[in-house]
């Protein structure tokens, strides 16, 4: 994090409590939870009590291609769809640092980033999704890497049920052309409570390989009703190149000190808040995901309860975690527990890996909302 770390300049005056409130506020309450932007933030159904008000999703939204679900489309136990979320795919600026083509999903095109929001569904709930593929054919075409490959992209989920026609590979018609629109039906059947991720099938090759690797992922949290909600979400992918969410080197962090917004590469949270962590292993490498001065238990959702002794005694609590291929879970940390703000390392623990920028840091603000200080880590 060279930005922030340059500096003692840092360490006098950075009141960041305006936009850190404004930015870094407290979720919803469970009700509202439908997805969250790249901020961190839940975004939530307009007109939903405690709903920030910038990132609205329609809910049983009446938009093209909307139409009542034809018969084979909706796997069994789900009747109808309880909700209704549209999720754009757009081209991206290319990777500053390799001039990689880049892609993302997200709540409106505006908003797309990699990767793209993520999806929260409660057990039990019955998801349309609709996929408007706004990809240009040139950008497809380029990243075509099987002749006999159609063009489009498409959603493919972990964790949650479908029917082949909403698998989003080729073999199963499942994708979206450029410039047309699909809609894919997920059920979060009791059962499928975790943290999954969906990501294209169909970009480059069958597998999606070439979609992943551009920026066409995010995270997809199934949670059962009687969770308790973070206060902030968010995702981390491990991925080639020794990449955390597909960047690399300073590119990882970018927290403005002035103005640390939550994002995609700004991982901050006020000292006392719950964080959660969809973490997501993508390309061919294994990794290991590590938060300096947090851990969490080897459970679910990763939440400790220190005075919860059975929990304790019967399940390691864990500070590091192997992360295979397809692989997900979540952590969930209370930012700053015993160990106060800061500026604390998040990294793959294989060496060779954080050796080569495989590193960025979880910025622990204190409860003005302050940025600490901190000497250089490189
Ligand atoms: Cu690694």
């Amino acid at each position: 994090m060279r930005a922030m770390a340059a500096g003692a300049v840092l360490a006098t005056s950075l009141v960041v409590a305006g936009a850190l409130r404004s930015t870094v506020e407290p979720g919803p309450s469970a009700e509202a939870v439908v997805a969250r932007g790249a901020d961190g933030r839940v975004a939530a159904a307009p007109g939903t009590p405690g709903a920030p008000p910038a990132v609205g999703i329609p809910v049983n939204g009446s938009g093209a291609g909307l139409a009542t679900a034809a018969p084979g489309e909706l796997p069994e136990g789900c009747a109808a769809p309880d909700r209704r979320i549209d999720l754009y795919a757009e081209e991206l600026p290319p990777d500053p640092r390799t001039g990689q083509v880049r892609l993302g999903y997200g709540l409106t095109p505006e908003t797309a980033d990699y990767p793209g929001p993520t999806l929260e569904m409660i057990e039990g709930e019955c998801l349309a999704l609709t996929l408007y593929d706004e990809v240009p054919s040139e950008t497809l075409e380029a990243l075509r890497t099987d002749p006999d490959q159609p063009l489009g992209v498409s959603v493919h989920a972990h964790g949650v049920k479908y029917t082949p026609s909403s698998d989003g590979t080729a073999h199963n018609d499942s994708y979206v052309a450029p410039g047309e629109s699909r809609t894919y039906y997920w059920y979060a059947k009791p059962g499928t409570a975790g943290y999954w991720w969906y990501h294209d099938h169909v970009v480059g090759g069958p597998h999606g390989t070439t979609g992943i690797g551009s920026g066409l992922l995010g995270g997809l949290i199934v949670r059962r009703p009687d969770d308790v909600r973070p206060d902030r979400t968010y995702v981390t992918a491990f991925g080639d190149g020794q990449t955390i969410n597909l960047r690399h080197g300073p590119n990882v962090d970018t927290c403005d000190p002035q103005d640390p917004r939550p994002s995609n590469t700004c991982l901050v949270a006020v000292v006392g808040e719950t964080v959660e962590f969809v973490v997501i292993g993508i390309g061919n490498d294994t990794h290991t995901f590590h938060i300096h001065g947090h851990s969490w238990a080897d459970t679910r959702t990763g939440r400790v309860d220190s005075t919860d002794r059975a929990l304790v005694d019967s399940v390691r609590v864990i500070d590091n975690k192997t992360l295979g291929p397809g692989d997900s879970f979540g952590v969930t940390i209370t930012a700053g527990d015993s160990v106060g703000p800061g500026h604390w390392m998040l990294h793959c623990h294989m060496q060779f890996h954080t050796d080569a920028g495989m590193s960025t840091m979880l910025h622990v603000l204190d409860k003005n909302g302050r940025i600490p200080a901190h000497a250089d880590h490189h």
